[in-house]
């Protein structure tokens, strides 16, 4: 077995997004791609040596061919010992639970979450620091400072490692331990959940659908409802994880989840159902009848905690878990979009519940948002409270009002255009105060900023708010995680206390801050769309 030096070429464009680099397959497969951004992320928490990671993926296409290239590159820069998921598989909260419970210096995890898989579709890879949270601002930065100045990368020249087999092996100095995915995450579900009632719950007859979406919660799911809590088999549906996840996205939200939305609407609908995605972090609770938006899940979540501390959420989420937090009298902390800005708030144990309105919630048991343990903690909910979840979520309206929420995505924009939407608005920012929009009075009208409380970072330019009085609010943000020309995000926002009015059609309660927000950004005349691609 060898070491190489291979000489090598910075490859413009390698900037880590939203969450993690994020790019086509194909981009990833090309020569030096993925040992570039490797070495690079070696390089910038310097060095690999002596150092131990948590390797792992969501399974799709490339997956496995990409985890023995980061083996090998890991031994190759000296690193100590890698924990591998058998056959390379982790969900991306198991692997931050492996990396805090190990004490390891950090995880690569090869994902692209909710996009699809494939070889024409998309792959993508981000590393996680020794808290098991996602790569900050400042680590990025640096990772990205060493994909433009670098001129090698080492790797070995060894045959694959075996890691079908749970055990360990070497890889010339290095130890690679393939361990089980799913069992050190159900021990640590075990000790936050009260399995006996959940257990209880369904000896009573309790029925859920769990669409796995041929993703990586599959065997973690079966192994958590099915066999440990005791739901019939077939709660999960597809839930044998496959690199093209089936051809569609693994996209826990009302489109993509579609034959989950189908069962829930049907004469014999189970009581509850969920989703979750490519990589296991995001979620989607349903009822009866009764979708529950990510914001008000987080909300509905941290009105029922028993310990609540703090809470935080995306600065696009609702504000529907803030007046929670102000009738229970917590902190409420608003971040940036992206997983890694709550991850400050909870080291310093200033919050214990956090979510996104893109489909997270989670909490400071791991450092990653957890679709699972989102599940777990609504059946915890229901086991409780002995109420389905049409009835708490109009007992929550009826108490904190309803913050009716819809997000217009604009996909694959050409990135020249949604830049000039961006740019307008900013311009239009001074003079928008005061203005009216389909009468709707804005009252505050600028570009969201983040100064970190704990670590003192600024990070700017994470959206465009224009805010209506207490009760409505239009953001606008394009997103990180697109493999594609840009997408726009509109997020629209308004909030109803009017008991007689906590059941309309969410466009209908909608349609004046739509209004107002087709007003104020000009999508159409800058973009030349007329309509969103995706309305969730
Ligand atoms: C990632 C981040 C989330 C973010 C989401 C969408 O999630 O971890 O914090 O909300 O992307 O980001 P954007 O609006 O920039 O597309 P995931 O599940 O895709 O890893």
């Amino acid at each position: 077995m060898a070491r190489h030096t291979v000489a090598t070429q910075p490859i413009a464009d390698q900037k880590a997004g939203t969450s993690g680099l994020r790019r086509k397959t194909r981009d990833f497969m090309a020569p030096h791609f993925l040992e570039n951004y490797v070495q690079a992320v070696i390089n910038a928490i310097g060095g690999a040596a002596e150092k131990r990671f948590v390797v792992g993926g969501d399974g799709r296409y490339f997956n496995d061919r990409a985890i023995q290239v980061i083996l090998r590159m890991a031994a190759a820069n000296g690193a100590r010992g890698v924990i591998v998921g058998q056959n390379g598989i982790l969900s991306t909260p198991a692997a931050s639970h492996l990396i805090r419970k190990h004490g390891m210096d950090g995880g690569f995890l090869l994902t692209a979450s909710h996009n699809p898989g494939g070889v024409d579709q998309d792959f993508g890879l981000k590393f996680n620091m020794a808290n098991g949270g996602p790569a900050t601002e400042s680590v990025s930065d640096a990772i990205f400072a060493q994909t433009q100045a670098l001129s090698a990368y080492r790797i070995f020249d060894a045959q694959d490692v075996d890691l079908a087999v749970i055990g360990q092996t070497r890889l010339g100095a290095m130890t690679v331990t393939v361990v089980d995915p799913v069992v050190d995450y159900a021990a640590l579900m075990a000790t936050l959940f009260d399995f006996d009632a959940l257990r209880g719950l369904f000896a009573g007859g309790f029925r859920m659908a769990f669409d796995a979406m041929h993703a990586v919660t599959g065997p973690y799911a079966k192994h958590l409802l099915e066999e440990r809590l005791g739901a019939p088999r077939g709660t999960v549906i597809n839930g044998t994880p496959l690199p093209d996840f089936g051809g569609g996205h693994p996209d826990p939200n009302p489109i993509w989840a579609q034959g989950l939305m189908a069962i829930m609407a049907g004469p014999d609908a189970p009581n509850f159902g969920a989703a979750s995605d490519g990589d296991g972090d995001r979620n989607m609770i349903i009822g009866r009848g009764a979708y529950v938006t990510p914001s008000d899940s987080l909300a509905v979540l941290a009105a029922h905690h028993p310990h609540l501390k703090g809470v935080a959420r995306s600065m696009p989420t609702s504000a529907a878990v803030d007046r929670v937090a102000r009738t229970k009298g917590v902190a409420c902390y608003e971040v940036p979009t992206g997983w890694k800005f709550f991850g400050t708030l909870l080291d310093a144990g200033l919050i214990n519940l956090c979510g996104e309105e893109s489909a997270g919630t989670g909490a400071d048991h791991v450092r990653e948002k957890d679709g699972l343990w989102a599940v777990l903690s609504w059946l915890s909910v229901i086991a409780s409270t002995g109420q389905s979840v049409a009835a708490l979520m109009a007992e929550h309206w009826q108490k904190y009002g309803r913050n009716y929420y819809a997000r217009h995505d604009y996909e694959a924009i050409d990135t020249d255009k949604a830049d000039a939407v961006m740019q307008a608005l900013r311009g239009s920012l001074p003079a928008l105060t005061g203005q009216s929009f389909a009468g709707l009075v804005v009252t505050r009208a600028d570009e969201f900023a983040y100064d970190d409380p704990i670590d003192g970072s600024h990070t700017a330019h994470q959206g465009i708010r224009v805010i209506f009085g207490d009760t409505a609010r239009v953001v606008f943000r394009l997103s990180g995680t697109g493999t594609a020309g840009a997408t726009l995000r509109v997020y629209l926002e308004r909030l109803e206390t009017d008991p007689g009015q906590l059941d309309q059609p969410t466009a209908a309660a909608l349609a004046a801050v739509t209004k107002a927000a087709a007003a104020i950004a000009e999508i159409a005349r800058h973009t030349g769309r007329q309509a969103p691609d995706v309305i969730t």
